[in-house]
């Protein structure tokens, strides 16, 4: 059977005809691209690089920006292709966010003419993949303090320094690196060829499997002028990025909720104990009536900001609100899920353990949990309690 997403509040009356199409094409891709070999690659611990030029040719990739060969959709429609790739699994809306938000995004905004058409393009067909170097061991919910270096040269620049936690870092052909030059971070464009550049994997993840992450070092990395996106300037340039992103991992996590309230409600209608379906006990159904109101909820909070976004009036603080209520919502909804799944759902042949395990890592990255909370308190009160 189809599947049909869960839209108790008739949510999809508030997108358009367009939107709904797009939507619809993602969500097949997902059924028909993602669902049946994505246990494999979870378990195997690797990326299914063999999808990328598809979801280039579905648009995927950079799909909200304009010109350039990309698909230039609505705030909406992108966050509704986002639900869709969740829905299939978190890693692989990480690659789809991390090429379009954070790297094709930065140098649609930040770069040149002549950057913009050179990379663009063919991010957009997959055949560039990008990754985006902000986080370093040391600093993590802190980027202000990162320590990797860029000096003018003669003929461009000298790029000394580590990034950590990368994703997509081994795969990419352009890392988007976050230095300091004269003590302002700014971004460079650095190619994977670019001689003391190395990309390694972190091995060990139990979460995010089929993503890949790495640690980048940079050794005497020389590159010319060029690299440079001339437009950054401050960490601020590094955290309009993150708002695009945020913004997709807000809409991104309500289609992995999707999918495990679908495999727990499947699984208590046909589960007997005690003579008769597990879905008919209180207990479970209290659980799953708090899913799905939790789940409709975070829906409309992302229908109203796809539109308060387009229209030039989504605030950081507005995106850090729906990405801290809708992955905490996903992840309390994936726990809950698991528990009425009892023991199989510690099992891969179900979806839950291991969206439950992918949403541990979106909890952390593009700011964890806590940072959104302290950004909306000083929303509120206009004092800044980070430090
Ligand atoms: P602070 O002094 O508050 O701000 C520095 C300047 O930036 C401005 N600003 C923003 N601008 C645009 N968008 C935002 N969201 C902004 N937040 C702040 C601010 O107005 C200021 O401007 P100016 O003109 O005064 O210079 O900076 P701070 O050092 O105190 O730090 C603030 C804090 C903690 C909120 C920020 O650093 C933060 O968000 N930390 C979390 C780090 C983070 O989210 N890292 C994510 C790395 S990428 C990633 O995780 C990818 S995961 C892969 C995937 O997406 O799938
Ligand atoms: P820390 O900052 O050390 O935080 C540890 C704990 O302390 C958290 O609970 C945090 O909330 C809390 N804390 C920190 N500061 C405060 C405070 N002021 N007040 C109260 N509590 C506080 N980064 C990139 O640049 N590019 C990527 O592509 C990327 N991909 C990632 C992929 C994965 C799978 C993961 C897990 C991370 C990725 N990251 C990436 C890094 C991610 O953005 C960071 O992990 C995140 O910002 C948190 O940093 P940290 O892990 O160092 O935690």
């Amino acid at each position: 059977m189809a599947y049909k997403g869960m839209d108790f509040y008739l949510a999809d009356e508030l997108f358009t005809k367009e939107e709904i199409l797009i939507r619809d094409s993602v969500r097949q891709f997902v059924t028909d691209e993602i669902l049946p070999i994505i246990q494999k690659h979870n378990r195997e611990g690797t990326f299914p690089a063999h999808l990328v030029p598809g979801m280039g040719e579905l648009g995927l990739l950079g799909a909200s920006l304009k010109g350039y060969g990309c698909a230039g959709v609505s705030a909406t429609a992108y966050g509704l292709m986002m639900v869709e790739l969740e829905r299939g699994d978190s890693g692989i809306r990480s690659f789809v966010s991390v090429q379009g938000a954070l790297c094709m995004y930065p140098i649609h905004r930040f770069g040149s003419e002549e950057q913009k058409r050179q990379y663009l393009p063919k991010m957009a067909r997959g055949e560039t993949i990008g990754s985006f170097g902000l986080t370093e061991a040391d600093f993590g919910s802190d980027p202000g303090g990162l320590r990797t270096r860029a000096e003018k040269t003669a003929g461009g620049y000298l790029l000394n320094g580590s990034k950590y936690w990368i994703t997509n870092g081994s795969i990419a052909d352009v890392s988007i690196i976050w230095a300091k030059l004269d003590g302002v971070i700014r971004g460079f464009l650095v190619d994977k060829e670019a001689k003391g550049f190395s990309a390694q994997d972190i091995e060990g993840k139990l979460s995010l499997r089929a993503s890949v992450t790495s640690e980048l070092l940079l050794e005497d990395v020389e590159v010319p002028e060029t690299a440079l996106l001339a437009g950054t300037e401050g960490l601020k340039s590094a955290l309009s990025c993150l708002n695009q992103a945020r913004y997709g991992v807000a809409w991104g996590a309500i289609g992995a909720a999707q999918a495990v309230f679908d495999e727990a409600v499947r699984y208590a209608k046909g589960r007997v104990q005690f003579g008769r379906p597990i879905a008919g006990f209180q207990l479970q159904q209290a659980k799953m009536a708090e899913m799905l109101t939790e789940i409709t909820k975070a829906q409309l909070l992302c229908a109203r900001l796809g539109r308060l976004k387009e229209a030039g009036k989504a605030s950081p603080a507005m995106v850090s609100l729906a990405k801290r209520n809708n992955v905490s919502m996903a992840l309390d909804a994936a726990r809950t899920a698991r528990d009425i799944l009892g023991a199989v759902g510690i099992m891969d042949e179900y979806q839950t353990f291991r969206h439950m395990c992918n949403l541990e890592s979106v909890k952390t990255y593009e700011g964890t949990h806590d940072i959104h909370t302290l950004i909306l308190g000083q929303a509120i009160t206009g004092l800044d309690a980070f430090e």
